[in-house]
């Protein structure tokens, strides 16, 4: 079990931070933690949602969202009363919360909520589509449809990089690669989930952020399409504690090559049950939600179970780039690509 703190403090330590009734404050929230995803509100205060990953979107405001390990948000609060505030971050299991204090003097608190149930995954979270029951007894996808084409996911590069339409989609069937012993299930059905605030969190009755509500403040510096794409499923055999990329740990993995400049769609699909908020280095993702130029800019990106999203990227930062699951022990257990950015041919495309 975990200790859940807000900076360094133990939710009875009561963390406070003073405001004058009628000020407007911007609180940044970093989820620093290990392996948890919090669910955080403030109760009796609207958030304005006004950076994500440190880049500005068009403010949105809702009463609570989901936080990934290692994203951020800074929201904005105007508490006009003068009384307390309780900061509720809820581990996404249920097993605890972190607790601060928003308060105009010190040693004051406000009523700390119940915890809700722990959310159940569903037949949506195995990549099923709604309603499906049929999964044979060993989690493996029966034989793919004589139509179903086949994915290769060594061979980057195919396909028309232009072809993904983003947002709500019919689910895409999984192809016939169930990614090898380093792989438990896949996801039969993977669709867009970005409409959705995540697991426990559909029927609040209040307005939860999703991924679809991210809109960047500014258009992107870059309006090329990209000129390929590149997919990757995100694996896992949860018996051997394997974690990966299309079935491989990072020491089977070969290095994504782009060339410096050049401007890639990047697919992930979630063939998992778990949440993985995956993190690159060196380069801005930005999340294809739908809003074109004014996609939203991460750095990390959270893919839901049985999901299938997409980002567009401009190689634009020559080196060596660790691109990983955020998760400490899903890192450490294998779930890790170097992305390679070259000017030279030889090195992008051996
Ligand atoms: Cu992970």
């Amino acid at each position: 079990t975990y200790s859940f703190l807000i900076n360094g403090q133990p939710s009875k330590a009561n963390w406070t931070a003073l405001f004058k009734p009628g000020e407007r404050v911007r609180l940044r929230f970093i989820n620093a933690a290990s392996m948890t995803y919090f669910d955080l509100r403030i109760p009796g205060l609207k958030m304005e949602v006004a950076q994500a990953d440190g880049q500005n979107i068009q403010p949105v405001t809702v009463d609570e969202f989901r936080i990934a390990v290692s994203e951020t948000y800074d929201v904005i609060v105007t508490p006009q009363e003068d009384r307390a505030y309780t900061l509720f971050a809820e581990a996404m299991d249920r097993s605890g919360y972190a607790r601060g204090t928003l308060a105009p003097r010190p040693g004051m608190s406000a009523p700390i909520p119940e915890m809700r149930p722990r959310p159940i995954r569903t037949m949506a979270d195995m990549g099923m589509a709604e309603g499906a029951h049929e999964m044979k007894p060993d989690g493996k996808a029966p034989e793919a449809g004589g139509s179903m084409p086949g994915m290769d996911h060594e061979a980057m590069g195919q396909g028309d990089a232009r072809s993904e339409t983003p947002s709500e989609k019919p689910p895409l069937m999984h192809g016939a690669d169930t990614h090898g012993p380093g792989n438990a299930m896949i996801a039969m059905a993977p669709r867009s989930r970005l409409r959705e605030p995540g697991a426990g969190l559909e029927n609040t009755g209040t307005r939860v952020l999703t991924y679809a509500d991210l809109r960047a403040l500014e258009p992107g510096y870059d309006r090329r399409p990209p000129e390929r794409e590149i997919e990757l499923h995100l694996t896992g055999n949860m018996d051997r504690y394997i974690w990966g990329f299309n079935g491989k740990k990072h020491s089977e993995s070969n290095p994504i090559r782009l060339r410096h400049g050049e401007r890639v769609r990047v697919i992930f699909v979630n063939d998992t049950m778990m949440e993985h908020p995956i993190h690159l280095h060196g380069m801005w993702m930005e999340l294809d939600n739908g809003n074109g130029e004014y996609n939203p800019r991460k750095f990390t990106i959270n893919v839901k179970p049985g999901e299938r999203l997409s980002f567009i990227m401009t190689a634009d930062a020559p080196g060596a780039w660790p691109f990983h699951c955020h998760l400490a022990y899903h890192m450490a257990s294998g779930m890790m690509l170097d992305v390679m950015v070259s000017d030279d041919e030889e090195k992008t495309h051996p």
